[in-house]
């Protein structure tokens, strides 16, 4: 296990904050909904750069409070932070030297977003990252992706990531330090280019944890598609970035919230399969996370308050769940962790396959430790289980072992 990712591995769990100028418009643009992630409005709509630049001058977020934010991670039980220092509008939620277009300098808010929320998150206890969006950028003229204010033809590409791109980096990792994750995103035009940013993060902040967003393979972890969680484990260090509803940046009229229930068996299942999950909130232009979102949040942490031994620090262990299996497995040496989705409507949860695998001496329910009764039949473990299931969202019945 490489040393700087030995924190990042045992953590699992941590906070995705998507939050920007387009929070304001929250997914409506001239008075239609516009579809899409919110945070693409500018590109989904095609709003000129003139107009959207406009929007800075009404971000005002008088209700921001990192503190707040962080204690809500930390609630969550969240270990970790990632937050969009620029996104794909290009536009900076920090105080960079490289432009005027940032929250400091073009908004009436005029502070350092990304400088109070690190400095709240450290002072729960949470790393802190930065999203960095180093390919698309819609509002510099040599930026990826706006082809309805530029022409494509006439960019230069290598100049924006080598003389702003990298620049900017730089400072974020040298203003802002200790940042944990550099989280890039999308994937950078040639492993050239990508080496470039890599050495320069190195260079600067060896302990920094670079996404695997960055592309050709020279992140230090892997990056799964957003919500797309492997049917399978996958060897090695990786991440699942999932979304609360349906979108990454805040929409007005999304209210699609994913329960309590739901987010915990994600959790479990990425965990179970060797990966962290990175779950994110969209704030709104006032700076507030949506109370929807922050209640499942507290309820995801009431859960890992009381179950959290069997997700940090683990590692998927010696069973592997059938897919269909209405359980995962977790393990630690001694132990393995047997997370119950669905609970058994006969007494007896099966763990199929498991002989050979682990020289089980003992069961009980994690919640309550209540010792419980087991038997070999064929290859599979058959422990006896209460007729109520401990917890209506995953039960855990651990299985002292030697693997
Ligand atoms: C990217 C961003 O475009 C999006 O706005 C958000 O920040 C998300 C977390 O990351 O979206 C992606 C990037 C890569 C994939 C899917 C969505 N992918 O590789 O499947």
């Amino acid at each position: 296990m490489s040393g700087r990712m030995r924190w990042w591995a045992e953590v699992k769990f941590g906070m995705f904050i998507h939050w920007g100028l387009y929070s304001i418009l929250a997914g409506v643009w001239r008075g239609r909904c516009v579809p899409g992630v919110g945070e693409w409005i500018m590109r989904n709509a095609r709003i000129p750069v003139r107009e959207y630049e406009k929007l800075a001058r009404r971000f005002n977020p008088v209700k921001f409070d990192a503190e707040e934010w962080a204690r809500l991670a930390r609630e969550a039980g969240m270990r970790y932070v990632v937050f969009t220092a620029k996104h794909h509008d290009g536009f900076c939620m920090y105080d960079s030297e490289y432009t005027d277009y940032t929250v400091v300098k073009a908004t009436p808010f005029g502070r350092d977003v990304l400088g109070e929320l690190a400095d709240a998150c450290r002072g729960e206890g949470l790393r802190f990252g930065a999203y960095y969006s180093q390919t698309l950028d819609w509002h510099h003229p040599d930026g990826m992706g706006n082809d309805w204010d530029y022409d494509p033809g006439r960019k230069d590409f290598a100049r924006y990531f080598k003389e702003y791109a990298m620049p900017q980096v730089e400072e974020i990792l040298t203003k802002y330090r200790p940042v944990a994750v550099m989280w890039f995103d999308i994937g950078t035009p040639t492993p050239e280019l990508a080496r470039e940013m890599v050495g320069l993060v190195r260079r600067v902040s060896p302990d920094t944890i670079i996404s695997g967003r960055i592309g050709h393979g020279l992140g230090d972890y892997a990056e799964m598609g957003d919500n797309e969680i492997p049917r399978g484990r996958v060897e090695g260090y990786w991440e699942v970035p999932v979304t609360l509803n349906d979108t990454w940046g805040f929409k007005s009229y999304d209210h699609n919230w994913k329960s309590p229930g739901r987010v915990i068996q994600m959790l479990v299942d990425v965990v179970s399969k060797g990966g962290n999950m990175l779950l994110n909130v969209g704030p709104t232009a006032e700076g507030v996370i949506p109370e929807p979102s922050a209640e499942v949040l507290r309820a995801v942490g009431g859960w890992l308050e009381r179950c959290g031994e069997s997700v940090y620090g683990t590692a998927p262990g010696p069973l592997d769940a059938p897919l269909d299996a209405p359980y995962r497995c977790t393990a630690k040496p001694g132990r393995v962790y047997v997370h119950v989705l669905a609970w058994p409507w006969d007494g007896e949860l099966r763990v199929f396959g498991a002989r050979g695998r682990v020289e089980v001496s003992r069961a009980y329910l994690l919640e309550g430790e209540r010792e419980l009764e087991f038997r070999w039949d064929g290859d599979d473990l058959v422990v006896a289980v209460p007729d109520r299931a401990p917890d209506p969202t995953d039960s855990v019945v651990v299985l002292e072992c030697e693997w």
